[in-house]
């Protein structure tokens, strides 16, 4: 067994943490064979209810959680840690805008990025779930700048593992037989979910998502519009947000950062803008990329339409004004 690794997971106390403190704990991030020190953030109205979080991970007798660190306050939590969930942030309340949630969330992510700089190993990956997901993540980078610009991503994975399963359903094949779908764009009704890429096995070969699928009105409408829709529609049956799919996607994000990609494949993540595709430079923006060595790379030369071309504008303009709004907030 190796030594111990720092991981710090915010919103400790949350519905995607219940969730997600399990799955990394067990081993689904890290391996079977790499200890953990968990390290659990959230604010101190919340510390009760860390407490019997707590508890529960105890109860649970995992052989690879080497111990817990609950606490409310940031310099504790991201004290040496080798990856970061940044998963808390506060809720949309009833009569909020858009707006207004964002001014509250990005301000979180500030003070987020100053500890990470002052307290997180250099070489810290960090994964920001709290929406607005990809704002967050670049206001939280801004705010670290002794940490490499490439460690700070946005979770789009859920969308990717939502579109995934239309594409499967749709087909009629297990959703391990789809890969290579991609999410373009922010983590928001504007992002492009895109299967023109993506691969289907059928009947043991593997052939073009559009040619198994025969209906391509249905995939520009009706899978785009499902898979932008999908949290509503979670929240409209279950009357709360997606939490245990969320967890799982945070869990197969960090897993793949860590362990790589397999020849040929791809995973969407929000990773900071170069410009590829014609998108906007420096905004966290929702590509394809492959990973080894516990490095992503954009993957360059994959076809965009015109239709496709229009929707990564939409997405990228969106994610233009977000940055406007969040800096205007936090360089009052
Ligand atoms: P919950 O409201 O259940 O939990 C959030 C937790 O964060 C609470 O315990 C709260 O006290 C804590 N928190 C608030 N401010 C904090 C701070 N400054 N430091 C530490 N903890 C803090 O929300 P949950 O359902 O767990 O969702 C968490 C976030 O994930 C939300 O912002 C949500 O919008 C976002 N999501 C993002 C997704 C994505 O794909 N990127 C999908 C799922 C989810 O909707």
């Amino acid at each position: 067994m190796s030594e111990p690794i720092r991981v710090v997971v915010t919103g400790a106390a949350g519905q995607i943490a219940y969730s997600i403190l399990y799955m990394i704990a067990k081993g689904d991030v890290f391996g079977p064979n790499q200890p953990l020190i968990l390290h659990l953030l959230d604010i101190p109205l919340m510390m009760g209810v860390l407490e019997g979080v707590v508890m529960e991970l105890a109860d649970c007798a995992l052989p690879l959680l080497v111990s817990v660190v609950p606490t409310d306050d940031p310099a504790v939590a991201f004290k040496d840690v080798s990856a970061a969930f940044l998963v808390g942030a506060m809720p949309r309340k009833q009569g909020m805008e858009r707006k207004d949630l964002l001014a509250a969330n990005v301000t979180i992510f500030k003070v987020q990025g100053e500890a990470l700089d002052k307290y997180a190993r250099k070489d810290v990956k960090v994964l920001v779930v709290g929406n607005p997901a990809n704002t967050n993540a670049l206001v939280c980078s801004q705010y670290a700048p002794s940490i490499p610009k490439e460690n700070f991503t946005a979770m789009t994975r859920l969308d990717q593992n939502r579109a995934q399963s239309q594409i499967a359903a749709k087909v009629g094949v297990p959703v391990a037989n789809v890969s290579n779908i991609i999410i373009w764009g922010n983590h928001s009704s504007t992002q492009f979910p895109d299967a023109s890429n993506a691969k289907v096995v059928v009947n043991g070969k593997e052939v073009p998502a559009p040619s198994a699928v025969q209906d391509d009105a249905w995939l520009r409408t009706y899978f785009v519009e499902t898979v932008q829709k999908r949290g509503a529609a979670v929240i409209a049956a279950r009357k709360m947000s997606s939490a245990m799919s969320a967890a799982k996607a945070a869990c197969d994000h960090v897993r793949d950062w860590f362990q790589g990609t397999a020849p040929g494949r791809f995973v969407s993540m929000g990773v900071l803008s170069d410009g590829s595709y014609g998108t906007p430079k420096d905004v966290i923006f929702s590509f394809p990329v492959s990973i080894s060595n516990g490095k992503w790379q954009i993957v360059q030369g994959l076809s965009v339409d015109d239709f496709a071309k229009e929707r990564l504008a939409i997405t990228g303009k969106e994610l233009e004004e977000e940055r406007s709004e969040a800096f205007a907030v936090v360089n009052a």
